[in-house]
């Protein structure tokens, strides 16, 4: 384990850059996430550390979670945002991970809020494992897709979700 955590604090500084795609100033309509699921770390970081996915409400966010050849079994869970599972043909909103799976996957960004992601481990859980969703209302209530910069304004958010449903 203290090896496994070693390799996961030598990694974190290379993989905080590309965990969030950016802050969501603009509305991009689609964002990309990398989640890699290490010990008890997300991206070698533990809360409060780990990433903060920033996006807007209705973006579609592409996720890619893994969890590296050496690393244990683990469990992605997401609160408000099940997903659609090929291999399963059905919607899941937890999956079993096991060393080596790496995991695509997109959903729409829902209710503005805070919501978890998190290890359903509780062992894991327990020791940091998860972090924030954070989903912001549209910057626009034109109907216009991409407004443009501009939109610096950080809304006041709701925090929902947060609970762990373990
Ligand atoms: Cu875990």
């Amino acid at each position: 384990m203290k090896r496994i955590l070693l390799v996961g604090l030598a990694l974190a500084p290379l993989l905080a850059g590309f965990a969030s795609s950016a802050d969501p100033v603009v509305y991009l309509g689609e964002r990309h996430f990398t989640l890699i699921m290490n010990g008890s770390t997300f991206n070698g970081m533990h809360y409060p550390d780990t990433p903060l996915l920033e996006a807007y409400e209705g973006e579609k966010l592409n996720f890619i979670v893994v969890v590296p050849a050496t690393a244990e079994t683990h469990v992605f869970h997401i609160h408000g945002h099940p997903w659609y599972d090929n291999a399963e043909a059905r919607f899941l909103d937890a999956k079993l991970m096991n060393a080596g799976d790496v995991d695509r996957f997109n959903v729409t960004a829902g209710a503005p809020g805070d919501w978890m992601y998190h290890c359903h481990l509780d062992n894991h859980f327990q020791m940091g494992m998860w972090g924030i969703l954070r989903i912001y209302p549209r910057p626009s209530t034109t109907g216009d897709d991409n407004p443009g910069p501009g939109h610096v304004e950080a809304p006041s958010v709701p925090r929902l979700g947060l609970a762990p449903t373990l």
